[in-house]
């Protein structure tokens, strides 16, 4: 350490240049044995034999990370996907081309068993668990490839939610198999010029139908992720014989089509070109002209955005996958380039202030990882009959929870650490940046923060109330858990408070109008993603072999404000003046 921090000052400045190295590499081990909160989780939930085995796995697959998957994201990332629009001679290619890194990855994604695993249910209901351990351990090694799995997970939700008919059976196979050869992945083609988030009147594709069933699409999507991807779902409005359509959201209809047919042409598809994107710039996103491609009608006539919503969920699922990852890959290095680097005289982690840096980053990503592993605990409860009514409504309102939440966290968490090496964090080819860049997306595909915060109240208003009385009702048993741990006694009772000025504006919500409700959108969410992390990181540290961390970081926790809707309720009220104000403050006076 005292020959680092001098740096070898005896030799000449030219020769100190080049081969004392100023500074070692932050590497990270087997991930999934590195990760404490982790295998203390499955631990904790998993029935014994369930728990040999995935670890097992899990322990394998953190190797195959290290050693092989690391270095093909590399590649990945070096050598992003190509657009050749014409051959030399004027002909019309529209040829996406990916390198053998990515296309390796596919195989990788199929001997894993990504996909496979959530359907076969080897593990009942505790599959979707494994899988999503899997993928969290993947994404961020991934080189992008997390993003084409996330929507095949989707399309595969779908056709089995249908029951598998027929006609999609063999697409159902080729998603969900481990044959590499036969692996298939999906796309998910819902944003159009019109935009994104507002799917019901931004959707201007049609679908004519054929005399023979099939449809045919014509329309232009504007932002389809992973393009080379062999199949999709997409909705359009089916037209009728005068060739009207329906608009709004109930003249949506969902299709399922094969990109590309036998030989390997597109269907009827031109590719205009591909997104210059601030990050995932490992996968090709493409824009897309349905010249008539040929489509399968698989949802009810106007059902479109009810049917992929089983899709959205996924994805919104992946979502998180992917933003715990990126918090967990950022503070295991940092926390390992604070075990190497000198400054000041002393080793990073010596140093007090950085070191609170991490932790607060640390406490975040604790809170983060529990939401997700409730959520596709719920999932598995769902998809294996074993949750009832109200699991199922939980997990809708704690899927928009999480994905939005999460999103926004991520995003400060890696720019956070980011600090942690200064200005190496800056610096391309430590690959830091990348990280970086790939997490700032997540708050914003799969449905914005506002947007899925709306949809939070939707959600509310469709159960007329009943789902929080389950939100409160689960968080309060958890906190029960913890009834006999004295140290867990400053938390709980943050929480209690919380819970009763969060269920105290719920019951008035009905009297405070729509406006209201809207503006408070979002702190609501907060809120909720606050409140449930709380009893989870709790319920966590009230286990008989919790450890100090355990319930330092849920005592943590809950000393943020665990309700801010509240708060601002009560500072500014959520009332018209205010959303002027809000107007005055934007353009300066005048809205
Ligand atoms: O494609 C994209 C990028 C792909 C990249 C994927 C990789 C991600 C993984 C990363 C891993 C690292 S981004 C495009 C994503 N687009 C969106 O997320 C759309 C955002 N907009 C919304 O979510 C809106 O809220 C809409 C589109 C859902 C609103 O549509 P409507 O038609 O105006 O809304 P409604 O009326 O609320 O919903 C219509 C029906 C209702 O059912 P019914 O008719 O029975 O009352 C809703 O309850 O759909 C139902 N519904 C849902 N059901 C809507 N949302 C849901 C839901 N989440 N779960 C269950």
């Amino acid at each position: 350490q005292d020959k680092q921090a001098s740096g070898g000052l005896g030799m000449p400045f030219a020769t100190r240049g080049t081969e004392t190295l100023f500074q070692e590499q932050p590497e990270i081990g087997n991930q999934y044995l590195e990760d404490a909160l982790l295998q203390s989780y499955l631990k904790t939930h998993l029935p014994p034999k369930v728990l040999e085995e995935v670890s097992q796995d899990l322990e394998k697959f953190g190797n195959r990370l290290q050693t092989e998957i690391k270095p093909l994201a590399r590649e990945c990332e070096l050598n992003p996907p190509i657009f050749r629009q014409y051959d030399a001679w004027g002909q019309r290619l529209d040829h996406i081309i990916t390198c053998p890194a990515w296309r390796r990855m596919k195989e990788i994604a199929a001997e894993e068993g990504l996909i496979a695993e959530a359907y076969e249910r080897r593990y009942s209901n505790w599959s979707r668990v494994h899988q999503a351990i899997k993928l969290y351990l993947f994404s961020n090694s991934s080189g992008g490839f997390s993003c084409p799995l996330a929507m095949t997970d989707g399309a595969a939700k779908v056709i089995e939610s249908l029951g598998i008919p027929g006609s999609l059976k063999n697409a159902f196979d080729h998603l969900t198999s481990r044959d590499p050869k036969k692996f298939w992945t999906s796309g998910q083609w819902m944003t159009e010029r019109r935009g994104g988030s507002d799917v019901a009147n931004g959707t201007e594709t049609v679908a004519r139908k054929q005399p023979d069933g099939a449809y045919h699409l014509y329309g232009f999507k504007w932002f389809t992720s992973a393009a080379d991807s062999d199949v999709t779902l997409t909705l359009a409005r089916i037209a009728d014989a005068q060739g009207h359509v329906k608009q709004g959201s109930g003249g949506l209809s969902l299709f399922f089509l094969k990109v590309r047919d036998e030989e390997g042409k597109l269907n009827n598809i031109k590719v205009q070109r591909l997104k210059n994107k601030l990050g995932t710039r490992q996968m090709a996103t493409a824009e897309l002209w349905l010249e008539g491609a040929k489509a399968e009608l698989i949802s009810a006539e106007g059902r479109g955005v009810a049917s992929i919503s089983n899709m959205l969920n996924i994805t919104r699922i992946h979502n998180v996958i992917g933003a715990v990852a990126s918090m967990r890959r950022m503070i295991s290095l940092s926390r390992e380039y604070a075990l190497r680097r000198v400054v000041f005289g002393k080793l990073l982690k010596d140093h007090p202030l950085h070191m609170q840096t991490i932790a607060r980053m640390e406490v975040q990503t604790r809170g983060a990882f529990l939401l997700l592993m409730e959520i596709v605990r719920l999932l598995g409860l769902v998809e294996t009959n074993m949750a009832n009514e109200q699991d199922q409504l939980l997990l809708r309102l704690l899927v928009l929870v999480a994905k939005l939440y999460t999103g926004k966290q991520a995003s400060a968490v890696v720019v956070e650490a980011m600090e942690c090496f200064g200005g190496q964090g800056y610096v391309e080819d430590t690959g830091l940046p990348v990280i970086v860049r790939d997490t700032l997306v997540l708050s914003i595909w799969e449905g914005t923060t506002n947007i899925l915060s709306l949809d939070v109240l939707r959600s509310l208003t469709k159960s007329q109330g009943e789902v929080m009385a389950v939100f409160s009702s689960t968080v309060q048993r958890k906190l029960e858990l913890a009834s006999s741990t004295a140290k867990l006694e400053p938390a709980v009772k943050l929480m209690r408070d919380a819970i009763s000025r969060l269920m105290h504006l719920v019951q008035r919500a009905g009297s405070k109008g729509a406006a209201t409700m809207e503006l408070a959108a979002r702190d609501f969410s907060y809120s909720l993603a606050r409140i449930y992390a709380g009893g989870l990181l709790i319920e966590h540290a009230a286990r008989p072999d919790s450890s100090s961390t355990d319930v330092s970081a849920a005592q943590r926790w809950c000393n943020q404000e665990l309700c801010p809707v509240a708060t601002e309720l009560k500072n500014r009220g959520y009332d018209a003046e205010e959303a002027f104000m809000d107007s005055c403050l934007v353009y300066d006076g005048s809205p």
